[in-house]
Order: structure tokens, then C-alpha cells, then sequence
């Protein structure tokens, strides 16, 4: 029963029908399956095979959008009970997806786990420059800068945000993680961020590192 609602979210997740997604998503909750669960082997599968069609060239970028917002209707329904596993874990996150980028389902639902993990979160939305991460951590007063990429043409953004920091002599106030499939451990280590975070579990758990460390 469960793979089988799980296997119809993905499919219809793959057809853009955010209704059904939405119908689905509650049932699967009803059904008491997991949250993470639903997250992982529903919504996200779902997400990951479009995109696999999309580089196949056997779909094209409006069914992307379609599935991109039946995602969202099915993560609406999560995003209260994965809020409700909050574990309290003092500390501030600025967050956003950096400039020329429009990608920010990833971002969203790190911030969601954050935000779950206890930790306050300023999210910057998609398309923020170095000067917006820069400044809103400064003015919040934030432990954490969280970049997110999913284009290799913007992974060099990152790079600016942490030179403008270095620029400004305040590098050191903030601890740098950044996000997205293109991104690698070395390339993190390249442009001086303190870690590379592959999925939100590891993003929390790198959040917390830090912050016990402060
Ligand atoms: Co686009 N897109 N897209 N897209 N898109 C990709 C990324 C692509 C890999 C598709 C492909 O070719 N297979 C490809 C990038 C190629 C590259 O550069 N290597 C691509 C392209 C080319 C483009 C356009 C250029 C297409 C065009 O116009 N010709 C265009 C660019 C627009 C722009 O940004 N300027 C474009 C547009 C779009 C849409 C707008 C249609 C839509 C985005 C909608 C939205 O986000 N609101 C979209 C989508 C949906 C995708 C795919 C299919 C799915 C991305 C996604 O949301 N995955 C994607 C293919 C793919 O990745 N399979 C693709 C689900 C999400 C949960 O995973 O974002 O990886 P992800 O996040 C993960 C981890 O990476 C990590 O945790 C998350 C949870 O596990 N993580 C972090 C992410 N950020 C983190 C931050 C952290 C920590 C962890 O700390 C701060």
C-alpha cells in the first residue's frame, strides 16, 4: 500500500497535476507514512526523474514548471509536520539561491529542515546577489550563509559572496555552506566555503555543527 501511493505520486508528479499530487500527498499522510518518507521516495523521486526526462530531451521546460508546482502543492501539505519535529538548536541561517539562478525547490526545503532543526531562517528567495547574502547576514546577524546553485554557470557566485565578505573584512563572522547537484566537496574547498552540503539532512547536520562550535 505504501510503495503504491508512493510509486502514483511520483507518477503523477511527473505529469504536473499538482491536484492530484495534492490529493495524493494527503493520502499518503493519512496513510501515516512517514514524512521524510513521502519527501524522499514520493515527492523528490518524482522530481528527480523529470529531470532525468529533461536531459533525455523527452520532456521540455514548460512540463518542467508543471511538475515544479505540483511539487509544491504536495510540499505544502509536509512542510507544517516537518516543522513539527522541531528540535531546539539555537542559531540564524541566511539563505537564498544566488544570483541568475531560478531554481529553489532544493533551497526551500533546506530551509524547511532548518527552520524543523529549530534554527531561525532568512530566506532571500532565488536570483540574490553577493551584496544581498552579504549585508542580510550582517544586519540579522546570522551564523550561517546557505548558498544554493543548480546551474553550472552560477556555481562562480558563490565564490563572490565569500570574497565580498573577505573584501569587507568580515569573513570570519559567518560560517559558508553551499548546495546543488553540480557543487562537489572540492569545489567548495576552491572557493573557501566550510562545507559542501550534498542533501538537507547533511545541511542540518553541518548547521549544527557550527553553531555548537561557536
Ligand atoms: Co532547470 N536545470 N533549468 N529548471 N532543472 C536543471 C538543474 C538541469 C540539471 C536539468 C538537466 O539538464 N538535466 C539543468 C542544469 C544543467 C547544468 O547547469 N549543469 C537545468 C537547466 C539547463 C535549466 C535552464 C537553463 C533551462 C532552459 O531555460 N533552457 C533554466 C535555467 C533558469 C535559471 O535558473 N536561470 C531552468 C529552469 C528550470 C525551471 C524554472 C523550469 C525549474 C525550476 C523551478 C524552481 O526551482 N522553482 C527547473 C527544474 C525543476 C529543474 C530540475 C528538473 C529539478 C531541480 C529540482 O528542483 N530538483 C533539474 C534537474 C535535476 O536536478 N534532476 C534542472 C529537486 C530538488 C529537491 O533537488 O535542487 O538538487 P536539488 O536540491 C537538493 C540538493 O542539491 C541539496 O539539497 C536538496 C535536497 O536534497 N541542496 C542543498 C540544494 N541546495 C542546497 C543548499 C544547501 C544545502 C543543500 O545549503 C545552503
Amino acid at each position: 500500500m505504501t510503495n503504491d501511493i508512493l510509486t502514483q505520486l511520483t507518477q503523477v508528479l511527473q505529469t504536473g497535476d499538482a491536484t492530484a499530487v495534492s490529493d495524493l500527498t494527503k493520502l499518503a499522510i493519512d496513510q501515516s507514512i512517514g514524512t521524510k518518507i513521502i519527501l524522499d521516495d514520493g515527492l523528490i523521486a518524482g522530481m528527480n526523474i523529470v529531470g532525468e526526462r529533461f536531459k533525455k530531451h523527452e520532456i521540455f521546460l514548460p512540463d518542467l514548471l508543471f511538475s515544479a508546482k505540483a511539487f509544491y502543492a504536495g510540499l505544502e501539505h509536509l512542510k507544517p509536520l516537518l516543522l513539527k519535529e522541531k528540535i531546539a538548536s539555537p542559531g540564524k541561517v541566511v539563505i537564498g539561491t544566488v544570483q541568475g539562478d531560478q531554481h529553489d525547490i532544493g533551497k526551500n526545503l533546506v530551509g524547511i529542515m532548518l527552520e524543523g532543526a529549530g534554527f531561525e531562517v532568512v530566506d532571500l528567495g532565488k536570483d540574490v546577489s553577493p551584496e544581498q547574502f552579504v549585508d542580510a547576514a550582517v544586519e540579522t546577524n546570522a551564523d550561517v550563509i546557505g548558498m544554493s546553485a543548480l546551474l553550472t554557470t552560477t556555481m562562480p557566485v558563490m565564490k563572490k559572496v565569500i570574497d565580498l565578505a573577505t573584501e569587507r573584512k568580515i569573513k570570519d563572522q559567518f560560517k559558508y555552506i553551499v548546495g546543488g547537484a553540480p557543487l562537489s566537496d572540492k569545489f567548495a574547498k576552491e572557493i573557501g566555503a566550510d562545507a559542501y552540503c550534498f542533501d538537507t539532512v547533511s545541511a542540518v547536520e553541518c548547521v549544527k555543527g557550527f553553531v555548537k562550535g561557536k
